[in-house]
């Protein structure tokens, strides 16, 4: 009753922001803000816009550019989101149509047809409707039968979903599940913030999920174990949801989109992911030495470098634990998908390897995988 993860897709958006265009973009946008409110300003009744640097940020997160689904109207002082436009209910939905690209590379990773997958989940930090379900829009361009749902975990949405594709394939719910992380968060990013504008970026993920004994792809990992740890943490908090309506605040207002206290995250998960992730491979009788990859989530270089410390007593290199986030910036869940994705061809039998995510709610999830 092994259960075994045989493929992944990845799906890269076309467009790129670098960040010296999205401190240009702001700086411009500072510029006009505090100009025309100068007296306001300088009467303490509004506080002026902060100027961002693109030096600052590479060296604070690592990250040097983000992929982004739309665009157009980021970078337009005028607008400082992108323009994203509505399709009809009769379309495919933006956030099912890049699903799909990730899914389909899965499918095709991981040798497996429509017929062969009983299960989708859809899992992100976001999902662009309440209902019906991103999943089951996928599942139905996919000609999947059986079912499927969306689930939201923020940081931690890939591993939790993959967490329950494994149980419902060791349980017999479902044969082979597919896993999908459409991460398509630029529409949350407060892009007139300094502290959070340059943080994100979109990207779409998939992994299959499925018995050992019908696994019949190239590069197949065991899963050794899963394991998952919430503490709740206002620190990161995006106050958007269908109550917003109803409250007689701005529905629209800077709380509703993504922010966060990055000091008091850095500090406080850190030792808490470090502790996790030893703590799960001791369940195995393992060390932190004998893991020959670490697929970590990606929300901060600094944070993965001293996460890795903890676990190893030094610095690991590129090749122990791939950094993706200096081309892909954060993608909330996707990230260490992303990782596993590009850095696990390379393996030898017997390898292990840890997957791991950790961010908002805080949440941590982890699984202990073994090339076969
Ligand atoms: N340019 C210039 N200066 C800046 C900038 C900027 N862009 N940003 C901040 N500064 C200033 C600050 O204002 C501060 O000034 P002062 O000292 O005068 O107050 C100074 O620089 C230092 O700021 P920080 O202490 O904040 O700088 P840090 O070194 O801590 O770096 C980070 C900031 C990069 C945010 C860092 O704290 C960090 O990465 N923390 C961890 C964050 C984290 O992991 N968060 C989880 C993210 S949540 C997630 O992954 C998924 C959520 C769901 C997706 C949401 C999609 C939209």
């Amino acid at each position: 009753d092994q259960v075994v993860i045989s493929g992944a897709g990845l799906w890269t958006p076309d467009h790129v922001v670098t960040n010296e265009e999205l401190v240009e973009a702001l700086n411009a946008y500072a510029d006009r803000f505090n100009t025309e409110n100068a007296l306001e300003i300088e009467a303490g009744r509004l506080a002026p816009v902060m100027k961002s640097d693109a030096s600052f940020i590479e060296k604070a997160s690592g990250i040097k550019q983000r992929h982004v689904y739309v665009k157009d109207g980021i970078l337009d002082i005028n607008r400082m989101r992108p323009r994203i436009v509505e399709r009809a209910e009769g379309e495919l939905s933006h956030q099912a149509e890049i699903a799909l690209h990730a899914a389909r590379k899965a499918m095709a990773a991981a040798n497996k047809k429509a017929a062969d997958i009983d299960a989708v989940i859809v899992s992100c930090a976001y999902t662009q409707r309440a209902y019906p379900a991103i999943a089951i829009e996928v599942q139905d361009e996919l000609g999947i039968e059986g079912f499927g749902f969306d689930m939201l975990v923020a940081c931690s949405a890939a591993t939790f979903a993959l967490h329950r594709a494994y149980e419902m394939v060791r349980s017999g719910t479902a044969r082979a599940v597919m896993v999908i992380n459409p991460e398509l968060v630029s529409p949350q990013i407060n892009f007139c913030d300094r502290d959070s504008h340059f943080i994100f970026g979109d990207v779409a993920t998939a992994v299959i999920v499925e018995r050992g004994d019908t696994a019949n792809s190239a590069s197949v990992f065991d899963i050794l174990g899963t394991q998952a740890q919430t503490v709740y943490s206002n620190n990161i908090r995006s106050n958007f949801g269908y109550m917003s309506r109803a409250f007689d605040t701005d529905p629209f207002g800077v709380d509703k989109l993504f922010h966060q206290e990055g000091r008091a995250v850095f500090k406080e998960v850190c030792p808490m992911a470090a502790e996790h992730l030893s703590g799960h491979l001791a369940l195995y009788g393992f060390e932190p030495t004998d893991v020959r990859r670490w697929w970590l989530h990606q929300a901060n270089i600094n944070m993965n470098q001293l996460i890795s410390k903890k676990l190893l007593g030094r610095m690991p290199d590129n090749d122990e634990a791939p950094i993706v986030l200096d081309r892909y910036a954060n993608t909330a869940s996707a990230g260490s998908v992303i990782a596993f994705s590009l850095h696990h061809e390379d393996l030898e039998s017997g390898d292990l390897g840890m997957l791991c995510s950790f961010g908002a709610g805080y949440s941590i999830g982890s699984l202990l995988l073994r090339k076969r």
